[in-house]
């Protein structure tokens, strides 16, 4: 067994090594990219920070706030209009971005768990709905 860096085993052991850390990449992207379970937590509880994606996506599927005055920045990753409102709020509350913008609005919740999705017609039903629970 020689250790030149020309011999075909040494070579054969670098590719699987490439091989292994390409699959564990395309594995992590993966996870990330389907809009998994991951619950998104904001720094002092007072803010939900949403993002929303062409794919018909937000960042999360999950969000966290502490009851009362809270506030929410929207953000959109794409071109595609979108909104954010929740369900049974309707009226309170209903955010719209499109073409890379913001928009940021509050409303006063008490603890208890809530539904956060986009009325654009179909965009629900492909995904653009997460849980936000207020605590
Ligand atoms: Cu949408």
């Amino acid at each position: 067994m020689t250790c030149k860096a020309d011999d075909p085993g040494d070579l054969l052991m670098r590719l699987r090594g490439t091989l292994g850390v390409m699959i564990i990449a395309a594995a992590i992207m993966a996870a990330c990219g389907g809009g998994g379970g991951d619950t998104e937590s904001p720094g002092d509880g007072h803010t939900v920070h949403v993002q929303a994606f062409d794919r018909q996506d937000y960042n999360a599927d999950g969000f966290s706030a502490v009851a009362g005055e809270i506030t929410f920045r929207f953000s959109q990753v794409g071109i595609q209009e979108h909104t954010l409102t929740v369900e049974g709020r309707e009226d309170q509350m209903r955010l719209v971005v499109k073409n890379g913008g913001t928009d940021s609005g509050k409303l006063t919740l008490e603890p208890g768990r809530y539904i956060l999705y986009c009325d654009i017609a179909g965009h629900r039903t492909s995904g653009m709905v997460a849980r936000l629970t207020v605590n």
